[in-house]
């Protein structure tokens, strides 16, 4: 029987997860699109051929035909959705991030702890990709040796909305790296430091952290949300005897007048298509097994992002190291 999920959220994210599970993925059924602008529903809905559209996120998730969510409304909602999802005992897979305050991330951790079982997948879906999985086996099977170093760059062409700001480098885009490294390292993080260059123009200028983890490894993250030249996210993994660097997916190189020309997404969704692809596929079986998937962040994953960037941005605001200081982790997110 096919999975009935309400797609809460018809933006840029929501329209991506609605073409993947309507276009690419089997054994899933879109009931309702739910947006509060209902020409946006109404837009997105008609080109997949889905008759129901809704404004109401908290009614879509209390829907007896709706086995499932995915939250991919600002973010300001994403926690309060959780909530309610926990409440009405469905899965849901929320976009990053579960919430930029790392106290209400704590509230749907505590609310799942209640329920006794994880129902909220958190979307870093990088934790899918192709070439970060190999990173995390290279380090897992102690190819590189000791794990020293990694470096991460996570550049885009422009800033995704007017009002982006050096600290929303570090809360809404900074979270992909703040997670993935935790996740390849298999570590959490000890303290952050955080700066930034002067650029000559208005533009919001890149972030350059530097965090130190509970191992004693160096993590390095540049987020640059004004880049301009292409969606550019690399990363190396630096051991004792050897390294590893993330390669993008497959463009091609031409060739002619003495040029090679390769060329850049332009945004994450080209660049990370086939991760949001397994990522989404992987929370259909969780819905369908009621196992969590074991590569996928959880809300206490949520929670870690959202508390080392708190103290990423009070690093910078203050231009000093932070230390981090988390919350016990519970019994339930105890990974075996
Ligand atoms: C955006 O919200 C994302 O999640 C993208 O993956 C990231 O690359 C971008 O910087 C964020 O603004």
């Amino acid at each position: 029987m096919s999975i009935r999920v309400g797609l809460i959220g018809a933006g840029i994210m929501g329209a991506d997860h609605a073409r993947i599970f309507a276009r690419d993925l089997p054994g899933v059924e879109l009931r309702v699109i739910c947006d509060a602008d209902g020409a946006r529903a109404r837009r997105l809905a008609d080109s997949l051929g889905i008759k129901d559209i809704a404004s109401d996120g908290e009614a879509v998730i209390a829907r007896g035909h709706v086995d499932a969510v995915v939250i991919a409304s600002p973010d300001f909602t994403h926690a309060p959705l959780s909530l309610a999802a926990i409440r009405a005992g469905k899965p849901a897979l929320c976009e990053k991030p579960l919430s930029q305050s790392a106290k209400q991330c704590l509230e749907v951790v505590a609310a799942e702890q209640a329920a006794g079982r994880r129902l909220i997948q958190v979307g870093f879906m990088r934790r899918f990709d192709q070439s970060y999985v190999e990173m995390k086996a290279a380090r897992d099977e102690g190819a590189l040796g000791r794990a020293l170093m990694m470096h991460n760059f996570h550049r885009n062409v422009e800033t995704p909305a007017s009002d982006f700001s050096g600290a929303m480098a570090i809360t809404n885009s900074a979270p992909h790296e703040l997670d993935i490294a935790r996740f390849v390292l298999d570590t959490d993080y000890r303290s952050i430091t955080a700066f930034q260059p002067r650029r000559s123009d208005a533009l919001v200028a890149p972030v350059v952290m530097v965090l130190e983890t509970i191992d004693g490894q160096l993590v390095t993250i540049e987020i640059n949300n004004n880049a301009s030249y292409g969606y550019d996210v690399r990363g190396e993994l630096v051991g004792e005897t050897g390294s590893i660097s993330l390669r993008a997916p497959g463009h091609s190189r031409l060739d002619a007048g003495l040029k090679n020309v390769g060329r850049y997404d332009d945004d994450w969704r080209g660049r990370f298509a086939e991760a949001y692809r397994r990522q989404n596929a992987a929370f259909l079986d969780f819905v369908r097994t009621g196992n969590f998937p074991s590569s996928a962040s959880d809300s206490w994953d949520g929670y870690a992002a959202a508390a080392i960037a708190e103290a990423g941005v009070r690093a910078l605001a203050e231009g000093r190291r932070i230390d981090l200081q988390m919350a016990e982790k519970p019994a339930l997110y105890q990974r075996s």
